[in-house]
């Protein structure tokens, strides 16, 4: 069955989580930073991470924007560096205006120009998600913005997964999901979309049932692989 709809994770895949981080580094208050960012935004990622799928194993859902800054307490907690609350407001400030990995606006672009549907399909607020899609400029490539919130439930829930073909009326062989998260491009394969996983960082492949279908270094070729 053709593709006819294309959804992206958004924070790793589109937006770069670790930029909040290494922008705050940079800043001339933060010196303490310049060594341990990239520590920090390890830790801070996976925390988030971690407890999103505690909640939605435990039926414990909240926000993404609560378990964001739930996962950075722990991770300024790890690193030593909880007694700064200024940076902890400077990190959650610029965790609403991520930067945009650089293929992305003219990778979604040719998508558009191929009749594509094009969506996001995120563990994210939709406030959070809009902030991100604003900050980026990628409101006109983008058919949608679908967050976990209007099924109350996290990743890889298939609740979530359901709201794509909700919203586009396609059936799951039409739909290529992208993400650079190995767990969620696993989950997004076992509900029966074609999956690509983004493997920047050269990561091994998660030892789950289910496998994704192509695994890519970065984002440029994902209008080629549906053109194939
Ligand atoms: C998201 C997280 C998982 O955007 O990156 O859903």
């Amino acid at each position: 069955m053709a593709i006819t709809t294309c959804i992206f994770d958004a924070y790793g895949t589109l937006f770069d989580v670790s930029a909040a981080a290494r922008q705050a580094a940079q800043e001339p208050q933060f010196p303490h930073l310049i060594d341990n960012w990239a520590t920090l935004a390890n830790h801070w990622r996976l925390k988030q991470l971690q407890y999103t799928w505690l909640r939605a194993i435990t039926g414990a859902h909240t926000d993404f924007w609560q378990v964001t800054q739930d996962g950075l307490d722990w991770a300024m907690e790890a690193t030593g560096l909880s007694g700064d609350p200024q940076l902890r407001q400077r990190l959650l400030d610029l965790y609403w205006q991520l930067q945009a990995y650089e293929e992305v606006p003219n990778m979604l672009r040719r998508l558009k120009e191929a009749s594509m549907n094009t969506a996001i399909l995120s563990n994210g607020s939709p406030d959070m998600l809009s902030g991100a899609v604003q900050s980026a400029a990628l409101s006109g490539v983008l058919d949608d913005v679908l967050s976990v919130e209007s099924v109350g439930v996290f990743k890889p829930d298939s609740r979530v997964y359901d709201l794509v073909g909700a919203r586009f009326a396609c059936q799951p062989q039409e739909v290529l999901f992208v993400s650079s998260n190995g767990w969620d491009a696993a989950g997004a394969s076992g509900y029966g979309f074609e999956t690509a996983w983004v493997n920047r960082a050269s990561e091994p492949v998660d030892r789950l049932p289910w496998t994704p279908q192509h695994i890519l270094s970065d984002l440029t070729s994902i209008p080629d692989l549906i053109n194939s």
